[in-house]
């Protein structure tokens, strides 16, 4: 495999200032010779562009930074098909959790019926309907489901889609209100950390490499970090207590890489302004490593 990596220092869609240091954190951790190690020849694009210098949001208080950020996602998007085309594997490092519309919709230019793990504390399915905090990254999932505003869900072209049988969300534990009637409306799997404590990790993994392999011709690993506890990952933006330890999540990615199913991956909300000595950076890189095929042994 020829993988991409594609920095995006996008931090509008958390509206906090460190996730757009996120890129040059995860190289600084040494993700290009970890994977090289593992016999990938891999070539780095460097990053977008972004304009880091706006103002606090004087738009729509509901989609803070939206034309901001849905020009980087339609940058991202058409970076993300190009490689993909050239027959290489997308790896995009954030910037906050609003870029996986970019990458996802770029790869679904390629790979129509796609399952996608969604790694993380929160479920991103909110819209300018049920958000609180009027923050992007809260939206990504929606959109990319077709629900949001149109300026989200047009990018890449309209009828690109992912489908909600083909996803899953594991480490939830802090879901707003009207996510969660969107969840259950549309069926989708999520698996909270009750269900991680209830029936352990090896289970979880399974069943929802069940799921996104049912049907599908290729996987998307979207690793929001924040989905780890906060004592192995405290460089991100909105820490949530309680999440998956450092082994389970190694686990996770080391059961990913046996099924031999992804076709694009990303790593976002690394927040190096708010970690302890690139720790979280580190863990990301680790957490790749393994879902690349490193061992122990
Ligand atoms: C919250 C937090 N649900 C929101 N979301 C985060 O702002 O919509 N996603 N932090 O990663
Ligand atoms: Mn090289
Ligand atoms: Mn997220
Ligand atoms: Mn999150």
């Amino acid at each position: 495999t020829n993988i991409t990596i594609i920095g995006v220092p996008l931090h509008y869609g958390a509206n906090r200032k460190g996730v757009d240091l996120g890129p040059d954190a995860i190289r600084g951790a040494n993700l290009h010779d970890r994977l090289e190690a593992l016999g990938y020849s891999i070539e780095d694009a460097g990053d977008l562009q972004v304009n880091r210098l706006l103002q606090p949001a004087a738009q729509d208080e509901k989609l803070k930074y939206m034309n901001e950020i849905a020009r980087v996602d339609q940058a991202l998007c058409d970076t993300v098909s190009e490689e993909m085309g050239k027959g290489r594997f997308p790896l995009v490092l954030g910037g906050d959790h609003s870029i996986a519309i970019g990458t996802i919709k770029g790869v679904l230019r390629h790979v129509k019926r796609l399952g996608v793990i969604w790694f993380d504390a929160h479920t991103d399915v909110n819209t300018h309907e049920t958000t609180d905090s009027g923050n992007i990254h809260g939206m990504s999932l929606a959109a990319l489901l077709g629900y949001g505003h149109d300026d989200l869900t047009s990018i890449g072209g309209s009828g690109l889609k992912l489908l909600p049988e083909n996803i899953v969300i594991i480490g939830a534990r802090s879901i707003d209100p009207g996510e969660r009637a969107f969840l259950k409306a549309k069926g989708i799997k999520v698996f909270t950390m009750h269900d991680i404590d209830r029936n352990g990790m090896k289970q979880v993994m399974e069943e929802a490499l069940d799921i996104v392999s049912n049907g599908t011709d290729g996987v998307h690993l979207s690793l929001d970090l924040d989905g780890m506890d906060p004592s192995d990952a405290p460089g991100v933006s909105t820490p949530v207590s309680g999440g998956l330890s450092y082994r389970e999540s190694h686990f996770a990615m080391e059961l990913l890489f046996e099924r031999n199913l992804l076709v694009s991956a990303e790593i976002v909300e690394v927040n190096p302004m708010l970690d302890q000595h690139n720790k979280t950076a580190v863990a990301a890189v680790e957490l790749i490593g393994s879902a690349f095929g490193e061992r122990i042994l």
